[in-house]
């Protein structure tokens, strides 16, 4: 079986157990556990759970493998692989009670940094709807057992249905309100689900013509874009070699795509 294969099913069968841990949490209550990097960053006694329950069963199947999350950090492996978790992308809504997060596992070769590696198998799992997106690297994006996703790279003359996100730190919410005013001639309408990852496994499904975002961490993205560039689409930013980063990142269908990067992007 190949790697990607194997990485992918191993993913998805994690994904499920961590899913249903933050839901069953979720229905628990939820208690916010700490403050990061603003007052508006939380992270849920969830997150550290689901987190340590994902990492714990890939140090058992995958020892030799790096790891990167959002609330343990990072550990170097002794292979090439990498695993790049969010535990629940779109904590706030998980926070609120707000059903759209989701658990988001890519694994990764090569050096872990988004400029350099490149994704082999990507998983996006939201328990409280139950879609589970999944893609594997030259093998398609799939949303549940056997819906192909598929870019949407039509475009409509009342223009795209784009979507974006804010930081967490209020000084920078002006910035992103003038991007937002600079992308708004291409759009008919904006979104603002709250979690990454689901914005880019919508931009694969075809839910969204194009989502673009400042802000975002490795974790964010990486297993989203991968679901995005399988379905057909582009994803980048203003990271190394137009690669999406922190500074921005973008993800359409190709039609879309540079003129979206060149209005979102800071003059
Ligand atoms: C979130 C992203 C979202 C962004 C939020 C936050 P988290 O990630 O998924 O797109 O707008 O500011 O970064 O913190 O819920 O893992």
């Amino acid at each position: 079986m190949a790697l990607g294969t194997q990485l992918a099913e191993l993913a998805i069968d994690i994904a499920r157990e961590a899913g249903e841990l933050a839901r069953r949490r979720r229905s628990e209550g939820v208690e916010i556990a700490a403050t990061k990097s603003a007052l508006a960053d939380i992270v849920t006694e969830a997150d550290r759970e689901v987190e340590d329950l994902i990492r714990s069963r890939l140090s058992v199947e995958r020892p030799d493998d790096g790891f990167l999350g959002e609330e343990s950090g990072a550990e170097r492996g002794t292979g090439d692989v990498t695993w790049v978790v969010d535990p629940i992308d779109g904590t706030v809504n998980y926070a609120y009670g707000i059903p759209s997060y989701a658990v988001s596992i890519a694994a990764v070769i090569g050096e872990p940094t988004p400029a350099e590696w490149e994704a082999v198998a990507a998983v996006v799992f939201n328990p409280a709807s139950g879609e589970l997106y999944r893609a594997t690297r030259g093998e398609g994006a799939w949303l549940g057992e056997n819906t192909r996703l598929v870019v949407n790279s039509e475009t409509s003359p009342a223009g795209a249905l784009l979507a974006t996100g804010f930081g967490y730190d209020p000084a920078t919410h002006a910035g992103d309100l003038a991007r937002v005013a600079r992308v708004m001639p291409l759009a008919r309408d904006l979104r603002r689900a709250g979690a990454a990852s689901l914005d880019l496994a919508f931009v694969a499904a075809g839910r969204l013509d194009g989502y673009f975002e400042r802000g975002l961490q490795p974790w964010d993205h990486a297993a989203g874009a991968l679901l995005v560039t399988e379905a057909g689409g582009i994803v980048g930013g203003a990271g190394e070699g137009g690669t999406a980063s922190s500074t921005l990142t973008v993800a359409s269908g190709a039609p879309l795509f540079d003129r979206l990067l060149e209005a979102a992007l800071d003059g």
